[in-house]
């Protein structure tokens, strides 16, 4: 992979970080009703997840448990391997909690199929699915959404969390991906 350029490579801005501040703002607004009086533990899907999470977190006005999970299923591809694999698993027992999965991004679903299966065998009393973006057109296994913050194109995009090649997580906004970055060897 070629040295990226932070900006350069970016060739549209798709959802601005104001459009993201909004949307996150509305979903913990929404957590927050849904889940008033339950036992919430929030399990974010790193790396990818971790601004989503940060700041999701910080817009649901109940109290909350939170856990990591990282699993890896692009390497440094755009295309998912589907092949999943658990880098780290949970530090806690979920048994028995209400259980919101926090996610970057579903694409071809392939990631949270894999999820979805291994935490239900950890007994929450209930699982449910949060992403911040999601990529319909590329869907190969059904995944039941609960939380939607945008529904996207089939392009393959980067920024607030989402990488390429492990750059870019750190634009403040999502943008597509130049095509010529990921043609060039
Ligand atoms: C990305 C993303 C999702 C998954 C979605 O993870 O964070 O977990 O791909 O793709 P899918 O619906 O096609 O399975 P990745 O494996 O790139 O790890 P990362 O979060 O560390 O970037
Ligand atoms: C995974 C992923 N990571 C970054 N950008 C995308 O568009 C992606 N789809 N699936």
């Amino acid at each position: 992979m070629r040295q990226p350029d932070l900006t350069g490579d970016v060739a549209s801005v798709l959802i601005t970080e104001e459009e993201i501040r909004t949307r996150v703002a509305d979903l913990g607004r929404r957590i927050s009703e849904d889940y008033e009086g339950k036992e919430l533990t929030l399990v974010s899907v790193l790396k990818g997840s971790l601004p989503f999470m940060a700041d999701l977190m910080r817009a649901i006005t109940i109290p909350v448990a939170i856990d990591l999970m990282e699993v890896s299923s692009y390497g440094t591809a755009t295309e998912s391997s589907g092949l999943v694999r658990i880098l780290k698993d949970l530090s806690s027992s979920i048994d028995g909690r209400e259980v919101l999965i926090v996610e970057d991004i579903i694409d071809t679903g392939l990631t949270l199929n894999y999820l979805v299966r291994y935490l239900r065998g950890k007994n929450p009393r209930s699982l449910r699915i949060c992403t911040l973006v999601d990529k319909p057109a590329r869907r190969l296994v059904d995944i039941p959404i609960d939380y939607r913050g945008f529904e996207i194109p089939d392009q393959f995009v980067i920024g607030y969390g989402l990488d390429y090649g492990e750059y870019y997580r750190n634009l403040p906004f999502i943008g597509v991906l130049k095509p010529e970055v990921y043609a060039s060897p």
